[in-house]
């Protein structure tokens, strides 16, 4: 019997109501009221899996004193590339030569998707693992978010079967369903399910598709991420719906009936751009799609710097790119609602311009 169906036999109304006698009504109704606030939620807890118990997840991360930093760094979407994020990372002088943090008081996110599709995940995870703290000694901070890929192994660990992640945990010996539920040795597993879905750094949203939820004010968004992310339900809509903020994709356009991809869709695009400014943000860094906006390889903005495209096709089913990382020059930017100072960093160590045009000139 599970805790839930065991529960449902003393709480149902009718098992209760039905004796006919005042006094066992009372008590039964009070009875029942102790099992539902007090022993449920304590049934509930004990339910999750192993591991949910202890996680500290904390949802969204959220930071506004940003002046302890120099400067954002953001990347997304390495996807097992850990070769070539190596390289990357050393390029751009993140990490040094024994790949140790050397980005000093920079604060970094990682917008998702680290895993999947790429031969060395575990690496790559590993390597985030391991900077997380280096950085904070430095006075950096690495900020390591979901994507939909973790999300989706971590609802589903057994959709990893002959695929490279799957492949590459047999060949070192991981189950996935105990890396999925936090009790691998290496404790790969906790850092994965201590992942938060979201950024918030002053006005700019750091989330792996961007598309902040229609209908949801700033506090339900974070709390609703905080409770769901504690419990390890990865399965909700809110994190792995087709339109979540992890996943969104297409979107079908007022009065068409084919979908279409939201940022092809201007009234999708200018929607999402009015919801963010009604939470009081003026941009989201997303990646996801390596292709939106028609900047292709490389990170791109488009309105003032609203929407910044930051996936450049690191996947070997993308176009295994170098990769770049996206610079905003001084942190304090982040806290202004004007376009911020921002370049691309190279995996050659230069720094290139980003290109920015507005979303309904010529990605369609
Ligand atoms: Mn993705």
């Amino acid at each position: 019997m599970t805790h839930s169906t065991f529960l449902k036999g003393f709480v149902t109304p009718s098992s209760a109501d039905r004796s006919g006698i005042p006094g066992l009504h009372t008590r039964a109704r009070s009875i029942r009221h102790l099992l539902s606030w007090v022993i449920a939620p304590l049934l509930a807890i004990a339910s999750l899996p192993v591991g949910a118990q202890s996680s500290a997840n904390p949802g969204v991360v959220e930071v506004d004193q940003l002046s302890t930093f120099t400067q954002v760094l953001a990347i997304s979407d390495v996807h097992g590339m850990y070769d070539h994020l190596l390289t990357l990372l050393r390029g751009t002088h993140v990490i040094d030569s024994g790949g140790r943090w050397a980005a000093g008081r920079s604060l970094m996110v990682v917008c998702g998707d680290s895993i999947d599709k790429g031969p060395a995940s575990i690496p790559t995870l590993e390597l985030w693992m391991k900077l997380a703290p280096q950085a904070i000694a430095h006075g950096g901070r690495l900020v390591v978010l979901l994507g939909n890929h973790e999300a989706e192994f971590l609802k589903d660990p057994k959709h990893t079967a002959g695929s490279p992640l799957g492949l590459e945990l047999a060949s070192m010996g991981i189950r996935p369903d105990e890396l999925a539920n936090g009790t691998d040795r290496r404790g790969i597993g906790r850092f994965l399910r201590a992942m938060p879905i979201a950024a918030r750094l002053g006005k700019f949203l750091f989330a792996h598709a961007g598309w902040y939820p229609t209908n949801t004010p700033w506090a339900r968004f974070t709390g609703h991420a905080k409770t769901l992310l504690q419990q390890g339900r990865y399965d909700d809509p809110f994190i792995t719906g087709e339109h979540s903020i992890l996943e969104e994709k297409d979107e079908i356009p007022l009065g068409g009936d084919a979908p279409e991809k939201w940022y092809d869709n201007d009234s999708a695009v200018q929607s999402l751009e009015l919801r963010l400014h009604a939470q009081n943000m003026y941009g989201v860094v997303f990646g996801h799609q390596p292709r939106a906006f028609g900047f292709k390889e490389k990170i791109g903005a488009v309105d003032g710097f609203r929407l910044i495209k930051i996936d450049t096709g690191m996947a070997p089913d993308a176009s295994e790119s170098a990769g770049e990382i996206l610079r905003f020059k001084h942190s304090s930017d982040l806290l202004r609602a004007v376009p911020p100072d921002a370049d691309r960093m190279l995996a050659d160590g230069g720094f290139a311009k980003i290109k920015s045009k507005t979303a309904a000139a010529d990605s369609r």
